[in-house]
């Protein structure tokens, strides 16, 4: 696939990343949050909120089912959140790959979970995975005044003519 430096802008992906309880816990939020700025991310929204039941309900109803739901969900309601909109791109499998498989423990070295994990529950962040959910999840996260677009003077030497 070959992208144009001046079509750019029609690849940029949105993703979301919510910092769970066991980021905020552990001391974490600084250096995750570090991690996605010095790849090259850019923040284009981020605060601190508490999840409800009902969010977390929508959040993860594909995991309503299991037995450990009720674990999932009074594990994402110890403390609050910080949910963060990152734009880049790619961003979606970006940020996927930086955030490594749901097991801490199966996680490789380098990767977040792999790095500060050693559990499936406790993992410190969550991340879209795919376009598509991204767009939902940016949505149940945050209005559209909280997202923003603003220009980034290193746009042309993050991406050359990739
Ligand atoms: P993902 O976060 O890697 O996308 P999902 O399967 O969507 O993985 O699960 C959402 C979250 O639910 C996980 O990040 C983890 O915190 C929790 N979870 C998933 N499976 C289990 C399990 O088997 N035991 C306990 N917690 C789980």
């Amino acid at each position: 696939k070959v992208i144009f430096f001046n079509n750019l802008s029609d690849f940029m992906e949105k993703t979301l990343v919510i910092l769970k309880p066991s980021a905020i816990q552990r001391s974490l939020v600084g250096e995750v949050v570090s991690r996605f700025e010095k790849k090259g991310l850019q923040i284009v929204g981020m605060k601190m909120v508490s999840l409800s039941d009902a969010i977390l309900e929508e959040h993860y109803a594909h995991l309503k089912e299991k037995p450990f739901f009720k674990r999932i969900k009074d594990s994402m309601q110890v403390t609050p959140v910080i949910v963060m909109a990152l734009e880049g791109l790619e961003a979606v499998d970006v940020v996927r790959m930086m955030t490594g498989p749901t097991n801490g423990r199966k996680a490789h070295p380098g990767t977040i979970r792999g790095d500060f994990s050693v559990s499936v529950q406790e993992n410190i962040v969550h991340a879209s995975d795919s376009p598509e959910s991204a767009a939902v999840e940016l949505k149940r996260f945050f209005t559209e005044e909280e997202i923003f677009s603003y220009p980034r003077p290193t746009f042309a030497n993050l991406y050359a003519n990739d």
